[in-house]
């Protein structure tokens, strides 16, 4: 082989060798671009459903503090009193700064996370993160999620789930699929700033707790018990129509978490509005909550069941407000602005709580009762 065509072999060698490794980086390049080519949220939702990611069962609750991450960024351990571990992370107010944790998932399914944390003061900038799941966005929403819109008396500490942006409140939470085993979760900051506190993935949170209209304390004692058809227990408490006179309730909060408020009524006055203010631990958390009307029902429950279940909502959107209520008692006060209104239970639920409450046999009977009476007198 003459010394020229050795050449020109070696470099056609070269070549191939070149244009190798020069293809697989650039597939490489592309197919990186691919895996983060991601879709909505809500367009994977049949496909989960396909291939059988259910939400894991509420019993599910893991929790993670935030003090046990690698941290990176900025981000670092403070002691904080009351905190869960008596610690948080600070330092989480830069872009780039991270948190990871490794999460032994119990089981296949999809979870909820929730961050309990808290913002310097009542009107800071949201904090905007992403999040991974070793390494990996699950759906384009992960890379732009904003947080610090829960209320609370307290205002700066707050309990709030992963959960679409624009649905704040009153929609699904984001269901984070994983297989069971060990998982990396990243959380890295996008812009904003907050203090956080742990970290919790579980199934639907679900809480009914209320206490019997009559089990209060009022302005002026005088409140009366009355009887009522298909009332919890068989009773409920009159409250006056005299402005200014309130009545107090106490409740139990099972666990943090967010809460919105339910009550059970009749107001038989037909074409009266009946209006309360309502407070939480003694704070007006809401502007509507100066005038909440309730409409009226059918009659007193006295005959039949005219009782009626209202969460307090936003008279806007008609979602109800959540509030974040930490393990503990908290007081519900109702004032009178205008009209009667009888109460059979007050209560506090979570987003995915059942109604249920409490009517005993005796209740029952009483309103079989009532429907057989009324049968007959129709017929005749
Ligand atoms: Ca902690």
């Amino acid at each position: 082989m003459s010394r020229n065509r050795k050449l020109l072999l070696m470099l056609v060698l070269a070549l191939a060798v070149g244009s190798q490794v020069f293809a697989s980086v650039w597939i490489d390049e592309i197919s990186a671009v691919k895996t983060e080519d991601l879709k909505s949220y809500l367009s994977l939702t049949q496909e989960y459903q396909d291939d059988n990611w259910y939400k894991v069962n509420s019993k599910v609750s893991r929790l993670l503090e935030a003090e046990d991450a690698t941290l990176g960024g900025g981000a670092v351990v403070s002691n904080k009193a009351n905190a869960s571990g008596g610690k948080v992370v600070t330092g989480f107010d830069q872009a780039g700064a991270y948190m990871e944790w490794e999460f032994d998932a119990p089981s296949r399914g999809q979870y909820e996370i929730w961050l309990k944390y808290s913002i310097p003061c009542n009107d800071a900038d949201p904090v905007v993160m992403d999040i991974t799941i070793d390494g990996k966005h699950l759906f384009s929403e992960t890379t732009d999620l904003h947080f610090n819109s829960v209320k609370y008396e307290t205002a700066v500490e707050t309990l709030e789930c992963v959960e679409p942006a624009s649905d704040k409140g009153n929609g699904v939470p984001f269901g984070f699929i994983m297989e069971k085993g060990k998982h990396r979760i990243r959380i890295t900051n996008i812009s904003g700033e907050f203090d956080l506190d742990y970290i919790r993935f579980s199934g639907p949170v679900k809480h009914f707790v209320f206490t019997q209209g009559e089990t209060c304390s009022d302005s002026n004692g005088e409140f009366e018990v009355v009887k009522g058809n298909a009332a919890s227990r068989g009773k409920a408490v009159q409250t006056t129509d005299a402005p200014g006179e309130w009545i107090e309730w106490t409740i139990d909060v099972p666990e943090d978490g967010l809460y919105s408020l339910i009550v059970r009524y009749t107001q038989g006055t037909r074409g009266v509005e009946s209006v309360r203010s309502f407070k939480v631990n003694g704070k007006t958390l809401f502007p509507s909550w100066d005038e909440v009307v309730f409409y009226p029902t059918d009659g007193w429950s006295e005959k039949r069941n005219d009782w009626r279940e209202r969460r307090i909502e936003d008279p806007e959107t008609r979602q109800p407000y959540y509030l974040y209520m930490p393990k503990g008692e908290i007081t519900i006060r109702m004032e009178t602005v205008s009209g009667p209104l009888n109460i059979d239970y007050i209560g506090i639920i979570t987003r995915d709580g059942e109604i249920k409450g409490e009517l005993n046999f005796w209740d029952y009977l009483r309103m079989l009762w009532q429907q057989i009476i009324g049968f007959f007198v129709s017929f005749n």
